[in-house]
């Protein structure tokens, strides 16, 4: 009797001893650790004190009546509420219709974590302004779509009236079949072919006028991308050039006679069509142009993609990116020069870019919002994707290769300026080379790009040397959990 009152004693205090530690691993949130954990994984849709894709989560917790279960719930798989909640539901209305990316990688004490920090950034983590670096729109966050409605009225407005031009004048061909004005009527006044004849003239005219004037707005510096700053940029960009000059030669040839000869041989009483059947010599001028132009445009299209595709054997500088909506963080390999193991399986909240820390090439990696670049060496850039197809644009280097999830792309080339040499060729000081998502990847995509940096190498290497191995943060953040966890 004595003995079983004491096992149940024993138990009852056991279960309180249990309870007391759930509920405090419950309670005590650490905003600290929510505030990188938001930086890491949630400012690519939301900032604090502003919407961006996702809501504004200042407050956030009062609006879900503190119920961290169902917010939990919620952010680990937000497609559960979206049919079910009608807060949910009108959330994504708000955001356009876009549903929040679950993030079932985080455990519970870290959604407690991020919560408190997000619902009040201000309390326990210093003061710090929300968001930090991660939570700036890399572009500027389009508010306002009326514009937007007014040009898909006009558009409909179009539409119709084309309706009624057609109409028109398929009425007026029918009621002129056999009268003076018809197709068939005298050859003297204003007749229906005269008026087709001169409108195709004018509208040629109209077309190479606004062309021109479009041309003279929008080809200049202010539009057009600064030189080509890598060696294969250069390549690209003498060969979109090339093409280009012939294109528009082809172009404005085949317009100008396109509407010249629909006015000069406009229908006309009296007049035959000649029948002109067979010649040897234009025959051969059309055919052999195009295939030696086409030709040298092919062959030297093929040069340029084996110089960009060759893998000489010459240590280039290797640097990781690696996309996920709607996010770019880059991997440096660190002191040993190589980039350590990955492992899609071990990506989580501490882990972001699932290093694989078995591998002792992986401990000295580093981790960086922002691409810095050597300049005049050979850089290999590796990329890859964690949720859907991105791609990795760098317009200024005229390099572009796509983030496919589960495969590895690498691209290569040698950046030619520095970033304050191109400060000095665009005569802007405020120059920042970019990397953006050039793949419609979800509604953020807009907002998915990175500030790249062309620096000397020993700059490069000063950089670098300010990031501490990922490997210490991971062991800092697992390390104090799991202390956490024995308090
Ligand atoms: C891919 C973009 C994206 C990412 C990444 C993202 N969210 Fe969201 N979030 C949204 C959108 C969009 C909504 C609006 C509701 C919806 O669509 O589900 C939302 C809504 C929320 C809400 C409800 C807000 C309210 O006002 O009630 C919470 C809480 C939330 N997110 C937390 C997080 C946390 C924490 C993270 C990081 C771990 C995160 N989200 C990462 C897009 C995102
Ligand atoms: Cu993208």
């Amino acid at each position: 009797m004595r003995k079983q009152l004491k096992g149940t004693i024993h138990k009852l205090f056991l279960f309180i001893l249990f309870s007391l530690v759930f509920h405090a691993t419950q309670v005590a949130a650490d905003p600290a650790k929510g505030k990188e954990i938001f930086n890491s994984t949630c400012t690519s849709c939301h900032k604090i004190g502003g919407k961006l894709i996702g809501p504004d989560l200042a407050g956030v917790k009062k609006r879900w009546s503190g119920d961290m279960t169902k917010i939990t719930a919620y952010v680990h798989n937000p497609a559960k509420f979206f049919t079910t909640d009608p807060y949910v539901e009108k959330l994504v209305k708000d955001a356009g219709g876009t549903l929040m990316a679950g993030q079932p990688q985080l455990t519970d004490a870290q959604v407690a974590d991020v919560i408190e920090y997000a619902n009040d950034p201000t309390a326990g983590a210093g003061g710090a302004t929300a968001g930090g670096k991660g939570g700036e729109a890399f572009m500027p966050v389009p508010t306002d779509t009326s514009l937007l409605k007014y040009l898909f009225i006009a558009a409909l407005v179009l539409v119709i009236f084309i309706f009624y031009i057609v109409s028109r004048i398929s009425n007026s061909f029918n009621k002129n079949d056999d009268d003076d004005h018809g197709f068939d009527g005298p050859n003297k006044g204003i007749t229906l072919q005269k008026i087709n004849g001169v409108m195709m003239i004018l509208f040629f005219i109209a077309f190479i006028g606004g062309l021109l004037y479009e041309c003279s707005i929008h080809l200049t510096p202010h539009y057009l991308l600064p030189p080509a700053a890598s060696n294969i940029g250069v390549e690209i960009e003498r060969l979109f050039i090339n093409t280009t000059i012939v294109t528009a030669i082809v172009f404005f040839i085949t317009q100008f006679l396109l509407f010249y000869y629909s006015f000069k041989y406009r229908r006309k009483v009296g007049r035959k069509a000649l029948h002109y059947s067979h010649n040897n010599t234009v025959e051969i001028i059309w055919t052999t142009i195009p295939a030696i132009v086409l030709s040298y445009l092919v062959l030297d299209g093929f040069r340029v993609w084996r110089v960009a595709n060759a893998r000489p054997d010459n240590h280039p500088f290797v640097v990781e990116a690696f996309a996920k909506q709607f996010q770019w963080t880059f991997r440096y390999p660190g002191p040993d020069g190589k980039l350590g193991n990955v492992d899609f399986r071990k990506i989580s909240a501490d882990n972001p870019l699932g290093l694989d820390f078995s591998d002792p090439a992986a401990k000295d990696d580093i981790i960086t919002k922002e691409l810095h670049l050597p300049d005049n060496e050979p850089v290999e850039m590796d990329l890859r994707s964690q949720d859907v197809i991105h791609d990795a644009y760098l317009p200024q280097f005229r390099m572009q290769l796509y983030a496919q999830p589960g495969m590895h792309n690498s691209m290569r080339f040698t950046p030619i300026f520095t970033t304050e040499e191109m400060r000095a060729k665009t005569a802007n000081d405020k120059f920042d080379y970019i990397l953006v998502c050039n793949q419609l990847c979800g509604a953020g995509h807009y907002n998915m790009g990175a500030k790249v940096v062309v620096q000397l190498a020993p700059e490069l290497r000063k950089w670098e040397s300010t990031f501490k191995p990922a490997f210490a943060d991971y062991q800092a953040a697992t390390g104090s959990k799991l202390s956490a966890s024995l308090k």
